[in-house]
This record gives C-alpha cells, structure tokens and sequence, in this order.
C-alpha cells in the first residue's frame, strides 16, 4: 500500500507526466513541434552562444543565484519530498520530450529579452521564440509569401520603411519573416504543411521600403500533449499567444531588430503566455473593401 504522501507524489506525476487530457482540443498544435524545436535550436541558435568563454566568476555568480533562488522557494513553500520527485521527472521529462527550447522560450526568453532591450536604441522589438528556421525563399519586394493554393486567411498588405536612427532611409534592408497559418501551425514544425510556407526572407528597395503580402495568422497554442502543456494544465494556465507574425529586420552595419507584431482587438493580447506583447508592437489594420486588410509599420536600425 503506498502511504497518503506516496499517493499525492503520484497523482502530481500524473498530472504533470500523464497523457493527454480528454478534453484538450484536438487542433491547433502539433504532437511534435516542441521537440522540432530542439533539433532547430541545435542547429541555428541565432544569438549564437559559440563566442560565450565560461568565466568562473560569472559562472559562480549565476548558477550560485539561480540555486539560491530554487532554495528560497523551497524553504518559503515547504515543497515536500514527492513534490521534489515530481519535479524531478517532470524536468526530466522536458529534457527527454526535447521541449526545453519550447519550454524556455515561451516561460523564460521574455526577461532575457527585457534585459537587452535596456540598452538597445531603435524600434522595440521582442522575443524570438523556438520557430525561427534560416535559409528561406528570398523574394524583393513586393512580396508574397509563399503559400498554399488554397491557403486559409485573411489577405493582410503589410508595408512600411527602414530608416537608421537619423530618419535616412536604410536601403536593402532585409525582413526575416515567418508566421503561422490560419490554424496556428508553422511549418517545419507542424506536419501536413510544405516546407517554406508563410517563411521569407524579403529584400526592401531602394528606400528601404518593403511591401509583404501574406494571410493574419490565428492565436497560437503551446502544445498541450507534452510535458510543456502538462504543467500549463496542471497549474490552471491556458496555453494560448495572441496572433503574432515574427520577424528579424536587419541590414549591413546595423543591429537586427527581432520582434513580432500583434493585432489589435485580437484574443490574448493581454494574456500571452509568453509575455511577449509590448503596446508598440500591436498593428491595426484597415479593411480596404476586397476583403483585403493593409497595415503600415516602420523600423528604425540603430547602428551596430
Ligand atoms: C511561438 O510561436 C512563439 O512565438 C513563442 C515565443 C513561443 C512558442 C511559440
Ligand atoms: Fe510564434
């Protein structure tokens, strides 16, 4: 017979740790996109982390705190034994789920990015998130993105200019764009979609100014059959982002802007799981008539 204190243990690893939860809604997220995540990770990590020498100091510094502060909780929460156990299987289960750039990205990059953005010039940006792949279709603008024929969405005309931090036009910049479709699934994570879709890498003109044309993505949901969605779940969390599209903008000489841009009105704008939104990243689109939406939004690069 287990004890009272090993039937808790268990049923909290049930609930982090077990399967999928009857009622989770069967779209829109991918079994595996989380774990994609990781093989993406290890193969583009875009602030590369190949330069960083492990200074003992600073080392010692951080792995001292972060301890310090999983001690405080411990202490101020009186977390018991089998809740340490659960814990433990449940990182454990993030690791072998090869959610953790998932997990990181959407719980923990947002303070990362808070930080750098004190000391940064030019328009706001924000965080990067686990989805990013290199090397698309490179298009000049105007550009459509690629899609499917039978693409789902609303026709979104998205425009505007880069400018450096003097107002001078940047010309040739690029925007690094990529989204999810009207479902909420990207490609290269989610199966079912082609390779590319929604994904390009546009060239601005002369004047640094650029014209996308693509589709509003849908609201975002952290896949909930994973150990990612397990903790969200088990504490009561929902796992939605607002709609967002994502993009890198940068140019020679200049610091690339990461960010992503929101709609106005849209759900979970002031719930993103992420905590991603900032006000000045929320677009506005006017409907022209045809079903089409427009939208003018202007980067400025500082320099690098
Ligand atoms: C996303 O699409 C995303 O943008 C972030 C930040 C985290 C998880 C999924
Ligand atoms: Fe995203």
């Amino acid at each position: 017979m287990p004890t009272a204190d090993e039937a808790v243990a268990q049923a909290a690893v049930d609930t982090l740790t077990g399967p999928t939860a009857p009622d989770s809604p069967a779209s829109p997220t991918a079994v595996d996109s989380g774990a994609s995540a990781s093989a993406s990770f290890r193969s583009t990590d875009q602030y590369s982390s190949a330069g960083l020498t492990a200074d003992a100091a600073r080392v010692d510094t951080l792995a001292r705190a972060l301890l310090g502060a999983v001690h405080s909780v411990i202490t101020e929460h009186e977390v018991t034994y089998p809740e340490f156990q659960a814990a433990k299987k449940w990182l454990m289960d993030v690791g072998e789920g090869g959610e953790w750039p998932l997990f990181l990205d959407v719980f923990v990059e947002h303070a990362v990015e808070a930080v750098a953005a004190k000391h940064q010039e030019g328009t706001v940006g924000t965080i990067l998130g686990p989805y990013y792949l290199p090397d698309q279709v490179q298009l000049s603008s105007p550009a459509t993105l690629p899609a499917r024929p039978d693409e789902a969405g609303t026709p979104l005309a998205f425009r505007g200019q880069v400018t450096d931090t003097t107002g001078a036009p940047v010309p040739g910049a690029v925007l690094d764009i990529w989204q999810a479709d009207e479902q909420g699934y990207y490609s290269g994570f989610a199966p079912d979609i082609p390779a590319g879709n929604l994904r390009g890498v546009v060239t601005a003109d002369e004047q640094g100014c650029f014209e996308i044309r693509t589709i509003q993505p849908a609201p975002y949901q952290v896949p909930t059959d994973g150990p990612t969605g397990a903790l969200i779940s088990a504490a009561g969390w929902h796992p939605w982002r607002p709609a967002h599209l994502h993009l890198l903008v940068s140019a020679p000489g200049r610091r690339t802007v990461t960010t992503q841009l929101y709609f106005a009105g849209g759900e979970y704008l002031d719930s993103d799981v992420a905590e991603a939104v900032k006000p000045e990243l929320v677009l506005d689109p006017t409907d022209v008539g045809d079903g089409t939406r427009e939208v003018t939004y202007d980067f400025v690069l500082e320099n690098a």
